[in-house]
């Protein structure tokens, strides 16, 4: 637990969730003023996920999210310059422009990246935490995975191999309520939290929207996984507010889905919690001050030329 007050550390949790929420309003505006190419998976909705899980990290954790992960890769500490320009095809410090919004990476802040294949974060995971454990370096390995996920094979063989050789990774799984288009209902009879018992694993079922409670879940998630060398799963109810990717019109909605969830939305519920409107109106202005520098800054980041092509290429035949 922090040593802060709460009602500024509820303030410093707020501020990080308003930066996702603004960052990510203002990546749609570059999406549909055509500064961004390709479809993105935004997280609004689901801001307390990373940012209450982040809050009890260390910087030699080792995070890997999904194609979602924009929250994340903000609760790490990764500059927004740098992803703004990122996302926008820049030669951005963190990939040069070639990872954008699905395939981001960012090693120096703990970040070990995204991907946009369905539970292959696990399995990424679980080698950063088995590597610390055989080299004896401090530190966990933590995936966000959705639910979806859970019902992807190698989640179920990385979770097995997890509990075999005892290694310290903290699996994080967003319940957002659908899978792409399909709610999760509809998919998964068992849900997370309870196949970890089927692992021989301990795990929790934590309100999603709520980051502080985040924050004490996978603080807790953390300790087991180091002190035991167990693995541990987290799952965090939440509900995705945006649409599964950038153009998806959600027709598969039922009427009043969302403004029932949107009577729960994390950023809301938080602010109403810090109680002091002021301080709150204080954090947001500053906010959306520095993500205005951050996009101009962006902005005058060149575009990767031609003759940069065949750098930043890990694989590949050479003759
Ligand atoms: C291995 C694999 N299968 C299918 C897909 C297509 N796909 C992309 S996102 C997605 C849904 C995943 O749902 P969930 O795990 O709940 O994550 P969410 O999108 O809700 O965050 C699917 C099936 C994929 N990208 N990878
Ligand atoms: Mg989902």
């Amino acid at each position: 637990m922090s040593a802060l007050p709460a009602s500024e550390n509820l303030l410093g949790l707020y501020r990080q969730m308003y930066t996702i929420r603004a960052f990510e309003e203002q990546v749609m505006e570059l999406l549909s003023g055509g500064e961004i190419a390709g479809s993105t998976h935004l997280c609004i909705g689901q801001e307390a996920i990373p940012v209450g899980a982040c809050a009890a990290l260390e910087p030699e954790d080792a995070v890997v999210g999904t194609y979602r992960g924009h929250g994340w890769a903000i609760a790490r500490g990764v500059p927004l310059a740098e992803l703004f320009a990122e996302l926008m095809g820049r030669a951005s410090a963190l990939c040069g422009g070639r990872g954008g919004s699905a395939y981001l990476m960012a090693p120096d802040y703990g970040f070990l990246g995204e991907n946009s294949i369905v539970g292959a974060g696990v399995p990424m995971a679980l080698g950063a935490a088995l590597a610390r454990k055989v080299q004896g370096t401090a530190g966990v390995g933590v995936v966000s995975i959705g639910d979806g996920a859970m019902n992807q094979g190698v989640v179920h063989e990385s979770l097995n191999m997890a509990a075999v050789l005892g290694v310290p990774l903290v699996v994080v799984v967003e319940n957002n309520g659908y899978v792409e288009m399909t709610p999760s209902a509809a998919l998964t009879a068992v849900p997370a939290h309870r196949r970890a018992a089927a692992y021989g694993i301990e795990s929790l079922l934590v309100d999603g929207n709520n980051a502080d409670a985040v924050r004490d879940a996978v603080t807790h998630a953390r300790a087991v996984a180091l002190g035991s060398t167990r693995p541990f799963l987290v799952e965090a109810e939440t509900h995705r507010l945006a649409g599964h990717y950038s153009g998806d019109l959600q027709a598969y909605r039922p009427p009043g889905e969302l403004d029932a969830a949107r009577q729960r939305e994390p950023v809301v519920l938080l602010a109403a919690a810090v109680d002091d409107v002021a301080a709150v109106d204080a954090v947001r202005a500053d906010v959306q001050k520095g993500l205005a520098v951050a996009l101009a800054t962006a902005r005058a980041v060149s575009v990767p030329g031609a003759e940069d092509v065949r750098e930043r290429l890990y694989a590949g035949v050479t003759r």
